[in-house]
């Protein structure tokens, strides 16, 4: 049985030697004691540092018996360190929490108890940011490091999460200071098939972690300079970090559903026209009157319409809370089919008569885009996805 929860500080390093020997001393002899109701573990993952970072590391071995090593063949990524070092911290020490962090003083050593608090509140993810009150990032960055990383941060941001509430609960999502709770996040994260094994895999550590339904808290992070020796971020750091915030987004299954139901919405589109065409010309000998005629053919084509998206939606958008026959799918079209005319009929024939009414007849189409896009897509959305189909 073990007496206290386990956290493993995880720091990789590749060419750290300036700064490592000191870092370890300061964690085991004024950070670690003062955690009382944890047991505090640290775990190195070193790339092979040319400068023999590993070698300090292995020497101060000798004094602190929960130091512990893991030398990697060669440098593969910050991504693909951290993924070694959750795997050893699992298996090796029965970790609880691990806390990912920077052996060049850039995180403050302070943060760990703050962020173990935390855990200790039923906060499974804790995560250091740059953008809340009592957050910074170091004084002496230059223009272009500053330009970088907010540019970098916010289009991360925007990509992975706008516009739901994840977009403004995580301010900082290029962090490098978190805190991750084992049972449920790490322990069932598939860490073989990652985007990036670089920089970017913070990213999918954060998107995933989050959609495992973790409860976050964010803690201010003053950044600080690097104390020694030289960055690793690269040119290309910024490109694997959009590269990554893409894929993660468009390969999400609510992206994914979202493309179908504008796929569908757009083919309903075309019948509603092709069919109004049609009945138009059938309904000819029947009605003389141009205005009722083109009512009544609408009013067809539409139905058609909402009867093809309808099954579209059920057999495909939402293929897997798929409705099969029965009362609950007629109650469930009666639904689709009234909402559908207020969402696609009512409320922009509203729009474009109200709009038209005040500003003019020439902005006819616009009230038309404006109703479609701001009523129509995001209402069916919600409806869709809350009340048809929702999620058993
Ligand atoms: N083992 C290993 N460690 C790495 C690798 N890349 C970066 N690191 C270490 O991970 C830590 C954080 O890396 P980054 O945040 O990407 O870059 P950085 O060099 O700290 O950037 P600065 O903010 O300029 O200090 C650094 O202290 C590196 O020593 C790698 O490929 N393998
Ligand atoms: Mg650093």
């Amino acid at each position: 049985m073990k007496q206290l929860p386990v956290a493993v500080i995880v720091i990789p390093t590749y060419n750290e030697a300036g700064h490592t020997a000191r870092m370890i001393d300061y964690l085991f002899i004024k950070t670690f004691p003062k955690i009382s109701n944890w047991k505090c573990v640290l775990l190195y993952v070193d790339g092979k540092s040319p400068d023999g970072t590993w070698k300090i590391i292995q020497d101060k071995q000798k004094q602190y018996p929960d130091l512990d090593l893991l030398i990697e063949t060669k440098k593969e990524g910050i991504g693909a360190a951290y993924v070694k070092g959750f795997r050893r911290a699992m298996s090796k020490h029965d970790a609880d929490v691990v806390i990912e962090f920077d052996s060049d003083f850039q995180h403050p050593p302070t943060t760990i108890p703050i962020m173990l608090q935390a855990i200790d509140e039923g906060y499974d993810y804790v995560l250091g940011s740059r953008k809340i009150k009592g957050g910074s990032n170091p004084k002496g960055w230059g223009f272009k490091r500053l330009f970088f990383s907010e540019v970098g941060g916010l289009a991360a941001r925007i990509f992975m999460f706008f516009p739901t509430k994840n977009f403004f609960r995580l301010t900082d999502p290029t962090t490098g200071l978190k805190a991750t709770r084992i049972k449920g996040f790490v322990d069932t994260m598939d860490m073989d098939h990652l985007y990036s094994r670089s920089f970017g895999y913070k990213l999918e550590f954060i998107y995933k972690t989050i959609q495992l339904g973790a409860k976050i808290k964010e803690i201010p992070l003053q950044f600080g300079l690097r104390e020694t020796g030289e960055s690793k971020i690269e040119p290309q750091t910024a490109k694997d970090i959009l590269r990554t915030a893409v894929l993660l987004r468009w390969n999400d299954s609510t992206t994914q559903k979202f493309i179908k139901f504008g796929t569908i919405g757009l083919f309903g589109f075309v019948i509603n026209k092709v069919g109004l065409d049609i009945f138009a010309k059938l309904l000819s000998n029947l009605i003389s009157v141009v205005g009722v005629r083109n009512t009544l053919a609408n009013a067809l084509a539409a139905e058609f319409s909402i009867i093809s998206n309808f099954i579209l939606n059920n057999l495909w958008t939402f293929k897997n809370e798929k409705l099969i026959w029965g009362t609950t799918l007629v109650k469930k079209f009666t639904t689709f089919n009234l909402s559908s005319v207020v969402s696609g009929i009512v409320l922009p024939s509203l729009v474009i008569g109200v709009g038209t009414q005040v500003f003019g007849d020439q902005y006819r189409t616009l009230f038309l885009v404006l109703a479609v896009f701001a009523i129509t897509v995001p209402l069916n959305w919600f409806i869709y996805n809350l009340v048809i189909w929702k999620k058993r």
